[in-house]
C-alpha cells in the first residue's frame, strides 16, 4: 500500500456524507487531520473552503501528496472514495467486473439512496409544517431503495460482492433509518448487512469523529436558515 507521509486534510462534519470519508480514512488507517466545517455555523462558504469545495458541501479531501507528489484537492463524496481508493489500493478493487460492481452500487448512493434520505429528513424533522405528500413521497422511496439493497443482499455480503467503498457510502445513510420512517426488521438482509458494517472498529471511529461538536449545535434556529433556502450566490 502506498505510504502516507504528510497527513491528509478531511475537512468534516459528522453526517451521512462526511462518515463516509471518516471511515474510509478509519479503515485505510492512513494519516489524516480533521478540519472542521461547521455547516451549522456557514463555515461552508467560508472563500477558503469554496475554493477546495466550489459546492459549498463538505466532505472534501486536501492530499498534499497528491499526483507527481503534488498537492491535490478533491470534493464530492464519491469521488474522495474513488480516489482514496485507488491511490492506497484497497475497498477499489482494479478488475474490471469487480470495479463496475463497486461503481454500479457507489452511484447508486450517491444519486438514489443520499439524496432521496436527505429529503425524507427534510420533510420529516426540519420542514416547518408536516407537508404530507413531501412526506409521504421520500418516506416512500427511501422505503424502495431500502427494499433493492435488501434484494442485493440476498446472498452476498456486501452490496459489490466484497466489502468496498459502496458499502462505506451508504452504511451512514442507514444509521438514522428510524428519522426516515423506516424499520429495519422489514429488511432482514439489510439488517443483517447494517450489524456486520457496525461492528467494523473502524467504522465505529468513523462514526464517533466530531460527534461532540455536532450535539451542541443539533436543531438549532441559526443553523436552520443557514442551511434552508439557499439560492446562487
Ligand atoms: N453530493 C455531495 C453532498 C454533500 C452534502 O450534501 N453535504 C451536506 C451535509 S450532509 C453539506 O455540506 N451541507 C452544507 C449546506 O447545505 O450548506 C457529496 O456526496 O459529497
Amino acid at each position: 500500500m502506498t505510504i502516507q507521509t504528510k497527513p491528509i486534510e478531511l475537512y468534516y462534519w459528522p453526517t451521512p456524507n462526511g462518515w463516509k470519508i471518516s471511515i474510509m480514512l478509519e479503515e485505510l488507517g492512513v494519516p489524516y487531520v480533521l478540519k472542521l466545517v461547521n455547516i451549522g455555523k456557514g463555515d461552508q462558504f467560508e472563500p477558503s473552503f469554496l475554493k477546495i469545495a466550489p459546492n459549498n458541501r463538505m466532505p472534501a479531501i486536501v492530499d498534499p501528496e497528491g499526483p507527481d507528489g503534488e498537492p491535490i484537492s478533491v470534493f464530492e463524496s464519491g469521488a474522495i472514495l474513488q480516489y482514496l481508493g485507488r491511490k492506497f489500493g484497497k475497498f477499489y478493487p482494479q478488475d474490471e467486473r469487480s470495479r463496475v460492481a463497486v461503481e454500479e452500487w457507489l452511484f447508486w448512493q450517491v444519486g438514489g439512496l443520499g439524496p432521496m434520505a436527505g429529503q425524507a429528513h427534510h420533510f420529516r424533522q426540519y420542514a416547518p409544517e408536516q407537508i404530507e405528500y413531501g412526506i409521504n413521497r421520500y418516506t416512500n422511496e427511501v422505503n424502495r431503495l431500502y427494499g433493492v439493497m435488501n434484494r442485493r443482499l440476498d446472498g452476498p455480503e456486501y452490496l459489490a460482492g466484497r466489502y468496498s467503498i459502496a458499502d462505506m457510502a451508504s452504511f451512514g445513510w442507514v444509521v438514522p433509518h428510524a428519522n426516515q420512517g423506516q424499520d429495519l426488521n422489514e429488511f432482514p438482509n439489510l439488517k443483517r448487512w447494517f450489524e456486520t458494517m457496525g461492528a467494523r472498529p473502524a467504522v465505529q471511529r468513523g462514526l464517533e469523529l466530531g460527534k461532540e461538536e455536532r450535539r451542541n449545535i443539533a436543531n438549532d434556529e441559526e443553523a436552520m436558515k443557514i442551511l434552508f433556502g439557499q439560492r446562487a450566490r
